[in-house]
């Protein structure tokens, strides 16, 4: 059985980030471990959320970790709140990565060109700095701009976004995945570029025109769980497109939902159907 960590905040309530990553990681037969940046009343999106850091003792868990000589097959990075924990977050990837792992980096700070609170456009250069340590980087639209540069822009056509997903490898990351874009009316999707053979993969569905906090760490654990069941990367992000989509129609249709996360919980059942589907073929 492979094992991941995954390093980000763990938010009490608000369904992100750890708890999004380790039920989901965990459903699909990978063991998830966390290194946790830290912990917080709920996400940044109620009001007076608290707030404890734990850049301090990250380090500390690292070396433990050493000492014990713990492998991982995965390193998946989410939320990061400062320009240190970005600074340990390079160090634990050079020091645990291996040629055998992987390391996915989703640089989570922002949605429909807008920064999260709390984030700076120099902060998303820095995190554009952290890019170069990725096997694949999982940015939307609205983090590619800031950690590029670039105005944000929705009105855009192919030759754009290939620029974009070219400039992103060129910071370094192996492969980029593009989220968030489509290039037809009322689609969304994906598109994931390989800087290694310059190849462009595609992939839209419908679009449903609701926004949910926590879709983004959905759709990145669902990647890091099928990529370590040994799905190819197209194919990992594909079935990640179609759960997180799957899952906001679930979400909808529950009269009692609530608007700050999906109910990914209903739909793991399926998920995993699919994902046995996948390794079928
Ligand atoms: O879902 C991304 C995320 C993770 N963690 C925290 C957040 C957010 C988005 O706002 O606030 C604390």
């Amino acid at each position: 059985m492979k094992r991941i960590v995954t390093i980000q905040d763990i938010s009490g309530v608000g369904k992100c980030s750890v708890t999004v990553a380790q039920p989901v990681i965990s459903a699909m037969g990978v063991e998830c471990a966390v290194l946790p940046t830290a912990v917080l009343s709920t996400h940044t999106m109620f009001p007076d959320f608290t707030f404890l850091d734990l850049t301090d003792r990250m380090q500390a868990i690292a070396d433990h970790w050493k000492s014990q000589n713990i492998t991982f097959d995965a390193i998946y990075t989410g939320y990061l709140g400062s320009f240190e924990q970005l600074r340990i977050v390079r160090r634990f990837i050079d020091d645990f990565r291996t040629p055998a792992s992987a390391v996915i980096i989703d640089p989570v700070m922002g949605d429909n060109g807008r920064l999260y609170t709390g984030f700076t456009p120099e902060f998303a250069c820095e995190m554009g700095a952290l890019l170069s340590r990725a096997d694949l980087a999982l940015p939307n639209l609205t983090e590619a701009c800031y950690m590029l540069g670039l105005p944000y822009t929705e009105q855009y056509k192919e030759p754009w976004v290939r620029d974009v997903l070219r400039r992103l490898c060129g910071l370094g990351a192996r492969k980029v995945a593009l989220k968030g874009v489509a290039f037809h009316p009322g689609k969304t999707g994906f598109v994931l570029y390989d800087g290694e053979t310059d190849e462009f993969f595609a992939y839209e569905h419908d679009r449903i025109p609701v926004s949910f906090h926590g879709t983004g760490d959905l759709f990145a654990s669902v990647v890091t769980g099928a990529l370590m069941r040994g799905l190819p990367t197209d194919r990992a992000l594909r079935l990640a497109a179609d759960y997180t989509a799957l899952t906001i129609a679930e979400t909808l249709s529950d009269p009692t939902h609530h608007d700050y996360g999906v109910n990914f919980e209903l739909t793991l059942p399926d998920l995993l159907a699919r994902l046995q589907d996948e390794l079928r073929h």
